[in-house]
């Protein structure tokens, strides 16, 4: 059974957005046609409680960008984003939906923010994803979306130490570079445990 997962393709990281990423709009078209192509289409949510810590707004003095100590985790603090039942948190509208088999949302912890879409940030808590693909008997994910250096690359990272092999389709995928960099680091570290980044075109 073939899968797509497509990570974060949410309002607030769209131009415009509260945590906007470059050319993130871009990937919605590259989600719609690919996700014709895979026998299942699992979709993540970044969901956030509205005072959840990942935000500078809940730590006086800080500004989003800024590294803070959080139950002994180093956090960057964030725009307030991906807020839960906000139209941030939505799906981009030209997003298919009719597409998606499964949506898993993360995040939801007020202390721990959660870049994965399997697990939080300290690999503490799983968000269901896993014993989903499992137990549907999926052993191969291709991955795309928001963003590359972020919720993507840990996603990717995490389903490549599950075991699954774990495909990230290039085209799909946009980053937030906060320092200039981070994107290209996040290919590199991506392809070093083998992980295949992929395009388009090579889809059957
Ligand atoms: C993300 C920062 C904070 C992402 C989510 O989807 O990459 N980045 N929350
Ligand atoms: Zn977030």
């Amino acid at each position: 059974m073939t899968c797509l997962i497509l990570i974060d393709l949410q309002n607030d990281f769209m131009p415009g957005g509260a945590l906007p990423v470059p050319n993130g709009d871009e990937v919605i078209a590259v989600a719609n046609r690919v996700s014709r192509k895979f026998d299942h289409v699992i979709a993540s949510k970044d969901w956030h409680p509205h005072d959840h810590l990942s935000f500078a707004s809940q730590h006086q003095g800080h500004h989003p960008g800024d590294v803070i100590p959080l139950d002994g985790l180093e956090q960057i603090l964030w725009p307030d984003h991906c807020v839960q039942n906000t139209k941030g948190a939505d799906f981009h509208d030209a997003l298919e939906v009719g597409c998606v088999n499964k949506v898993i949302q993360k995040g939801m912890s007020r202390i721990l923010d959660s870049y994965s879409a399997f697990f939080d940030n300290a690999h503490r808590q799983s968000t269901g994803l896993m014993d989903y693909l499992s137990s549907t008997g999926i052993e191969e994910v291709h991955l795309l979306g928001l963003a590359t250096d972020y919720c993507l690359k840990f996603s990717a990272l995490d389903a490549a130490s599950l075991g699954l092999r774990t495909y990230v389709i290039q085209e799909g995928c946009r980053g937030i570079d906060l320092s200039a960099g981070d994107v290209k680091l996040a290919w590199d570290e991506m392809r070093k445990v083998g992980i295949e980044i992929v395009s388009e075109d090579s889809l059957g």
